[in-house]
């Protein structure tokens, strides 16, 4: 039976290097004698269960972490009320509610501290790293039998009705998820005429066939030798000798000013491409190169090729600057190839991969990175040990589910989650049952700290402070970011608020102020800050994104999620530290509430770009504001977002968002009910511009709506997909439905069943 590993007890590996023995180190191993029958007789329910439903719920719901913890869960010491839920709900009615899903929720704690949960979602990262492993020949020893049946099932469950699979798992179907899943089902040993692969291929020939797959997946055909380098716009690795500063005006295009996502995937994508590292021919992947085109392979026009798209692929289509770009590029390549200069540039890109490898202990920025510089490295020295040290490392990006195995996002959500489940569970005010919960969360917020700075020198590798920042998964990822720094912080003042015999001692002053440091550093220009950096280059420079399915992912940008996010954070460290750097603390906040109120749209809401949507992003608009003493019966703009958000209720008190919002920009109700999460979401942000002193029956109806759907354990259902990234690419953060509610029902009950003073830090 499968079984969920964390921290200290996943290592091992002689390779495997940490630098906090793994602490929020997420792996799934198979014991072959694991499990009683029951368990896994119930695993094999579940499963189908999954399958059975799988055409209207596509999103799992962690059962089989959930199964794994099933002792505890069975021996918690409370559960939520059973029955209906009144009309009218009582302060102790929510109290109840609130034990119940608390010690619910504390039973997937781990040893650590951490919550683990699945972090997956999108559907075109597991296909690049099986052709990755394929390529570098290492599929079977990396992929037991058990790993492939588990992928496999979950491609047959991801699978859409027409045939194709998407871009996510909720998502309709596209060339670019259609020809990679059909790729990778073959290389983990689906036969050509099968029923699901057929319809899958004739998904593709539908609609010409994977020419039309979109340039990352060109990128990965490519490297198969399905698919005709020539057939690609080029990945210039010269990209990284240009000069990076500003004043010779070509500076402004150096990869060193991309968003660190962006540029930390076409750096091994360049260096691959000018290498033209390709997999070794075999039957296999001769027959797979017929399989993908209407045509025969020979009669392909490559270079028509580069620049299609299928229609369900363009969310991004290329300006026609870009088409000369590529054009001239492509013109060039014939002098480049083999020239003394691409052997220059393939020497610099290698050198910012082993940097990035090095100083992430091979986790590696994200998902697609990872991989490919995996890639990199096995093509530099397929004997080397950077290659070696990648291998434990590909386990950290996979979980399991009653689905089956996936490649997730991240290497996990730990502190993002662990921080949010700290300030929520903190919230309900009840210590007797939450001190044992919140002490192990401290350890593990205190554990996950960035203390030093990566290696220098930074500016070299074009690398922003990290020293006092919270990353978004675990110490050894390592990679600051705005928003996590701010929520890590609040969730070490929240526990210094706390008796220190309860939940133990908090982070020295010292390394309170390093992350301030932080936080203070990421103020962009325009007052707002952006996510790992601060932004360095222009919006017109997304008319270089050449990635198709994905929106603005060239620059990083001032977002309404970091920037309030940041402004909590500073309100509470003021509050429990007035006097340090108190000055520069109130310019910065002066200026990023100008930049949050100049980005609020004109129906009084705020865009989300990391959590859908509109619901997602008011929640941070308005406590933004809130910490800074505003609240809607005075302002304006506190006023206009909760009017939206009121007006946006449904009629079973809650409310529900769909991910089109985030794709389209304009809120979209989901169908057939409210959504826990945003539920919480919407009632956060009311009851933070203090609407609940205004009217509190949308507050009345919210809380009912969550405490109702409420499950007897405490847990509550995983519904639809929650979170976002490039405005088109949904992801998954099993956490929110435990968490946000909690945070709701227990604000809620403080706020306006008690009547208490606000506790927000602020
Ligand atoms: C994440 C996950 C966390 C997220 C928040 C902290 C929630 C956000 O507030 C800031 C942005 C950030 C850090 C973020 C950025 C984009 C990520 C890294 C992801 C959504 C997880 C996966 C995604 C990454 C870009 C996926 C790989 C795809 C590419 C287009 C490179």
């Amino acid at each position: 039976m499968w079984k969920f590993v964390s921290a200290g007890n996943s290592g091992g590996h002689p390779l495997l290097r940490s630098l906090n023995n793994n602490k929020g180190r997420q792996t799934w191993e198979y014991d072959p004698n694991g499990g009683t029958l029951e368990q896994r007789a119930e695993v094999e329910r579940l499963r189908a269960a999954f399958t059975a439903n799988k055409d209207t719920q596509h999103h799992s719901g962690d059962e089989l972490l959930r199964l794994q913890c099933a002792d505890r869960i069975k021996a918690k010491q409370y559960a939520p009320p059973s029955g209906p839920v009144p009309d009218k709900l009582s302060a102790e009615g929510v109290e109840a509610h609130l034990k119940g899903a608390i010690s619910f929720y504390e039973c997937l704690q781990q040893e650590d501290g951490h919550f683990p949960g699945d972090y997956g979602g999108p559907m075109f990262l597991l296909p690049g790293l099986i052709i990755a492993l394929y390529t570098c020949g290492v599929l079977d020893q990396v992929f037991t039998p058990h790993h492939k049946k588990e992928a496999l099932r979950y491609l047959t469950n991801h699978q859409n009705e027409d045939g194709g699979f998407g871009l996510h798992i909720e998502g309709g179907s596209t060339m670019f998820g259609t020809g990679l899943n059909y790729v990778m089902a073959r290389l983990l040993g689906a036969g050509a005429e099968e029923e699901w692969i057929k319809k899958a291929r004739e998904w593709m020939h539908a609609r010409g066939g994977a020419t039309y797959i979109t340039s990352w997946g060109k990128f990965w055909l490519a490297v198969l030798g399905v698919y005709s380098w020539d057939g690609m716009n080029p990945l210039t690795p010269e990209m990284w000798l240009l000069p990076h500063k500003a004043w010779t005006g070509i500076g402004w295009l150096h990869p060193g000013r991309f968003w660190c996502h962006c540029r930390m995937v076409y750096l091994p994508m360049s260096y691959v491409y000018g290498k033209r590292g390709t997999c070794t021919e075999t039957p296999l992947t001769a027959a797979i190169r017929q399989e993908l085109y209407p045509m025969p392979y020979g009669k392909i026009d490559w270079n028509a090729a580069r620049n299609l798209c299928a229609k369900e692929d363009l969310y991004y289509p290329h300006p026609l600057v870009q088409d000369v770009l590529w054009w001239a590029l492509y013109q060039a390549e014939g002098v480049l190839q083999g020239s003394w200069l691409r052997k220059k540039a393939l020497a610099e890109c290698m050198k910012h991969i082993h940097y990035e490898d090095e100083n992430t202990r091979y986790v590696d920025i994200g998902p697609v990175n990872k991989v490919i510089n995996m890639l990199a490295c096995w093509l530099e020295d397929p004997k080397g040990q950077a290659f070696q040290k990648h291998l434990p490392r590909v386990y950290d990006y996979l979980w399991l589910a009653e689905d089956g195995l996936k490649m997730q996002g991240y290497n996990g959500s730990q502190l993002w989650d662990t921080s949010f489940a700290v300030q929520a569970i903190a919230e309900a005010g009840l210590m007797d049952v939450s001190a044992r919960c919140l002490a192990k969360a401290h350890e593990y917020v205190e554990q996950s700290q960035v203390i030093e700075e990566a290696q220098a020198p930074l500016s070299e590798y074009y690398r922003h402070i990290s020293k006092g920042a919270w990353p978004f998964s675990s110490r050894d990822h390592g990679w600051p970011i705005s928003d996590c720094s701010s929520e890590g912080l609040k969730a070490a003042l929240t526990l210094a608020q706390l008796p220190a015999s309860k939940v133990g001692a908090a982070i020295p002053a010292e390394r309170i102020y390093d992350c301030v440091n932080v936080i203070l550093s990421y103020q962009n220009s325009d007052g707002g800050m952006a996510t790992y950096e601060n932004t360095r280059s222009f919006h017109w420079l997304e008319i270089l994104n050449p990635a198709e399915t994905f929106g603005d992912i060239i620059v990083d940008y001032s977002y309404v999620e970091c920037t309030s996010a940041c402004i909590t954070a500073l309100c509470a460290f003021k509050k429990q530290y007035p006097d340090h750097r108190s000055s520069e603390i109130a310019a910065s906040l002066q200026r990023a509430e100008a930049f949050i109120r100049s980005i609020q749209r004109k129906d009084g809401s705020w865009y989300g770009s990391w959590g859908v949507c509109f619901t997602y992003a008011c929640w941070f608009g308005a406590t933004g504001l809130a910490a800074l003493g505003h609240s809607c019966q005075s302002d304006e703009a506190l006023r206009r977002c909760c009017t939206f958000l009121a007006d946006k209720q449904q009629a079973d008190g809650g409310w529900g968002e769909s991910y089109l919002s985030c794709q389209d920009k304009v809120y979209s109700q989901l169908e057939g009910g409210s959504h826990v999460v945003n539920t919480a979401w919407a009632m956060l942000a009311l009851m933070g511009a203090g609407y609940h002193r205004v009217d509190p029956a949308p507050l009345h109806a919210g809380a009912r709506f969550l405490a109702s759907a409420q499950l007897p354990s405490g847990d509550w259902p995983q519904q639809h997909i929650s979170g976002v990234f490039n405005r088109n690419c949904m992801i998954t953060y099993a956490n929110y439905r435990n968490i946000f509610p909690i945070w709701a029902l227990g604000h809620y009950r403080r706020l306006v069943l008690l009547g208490e003073p606000e506790i927000t830090l602020a």
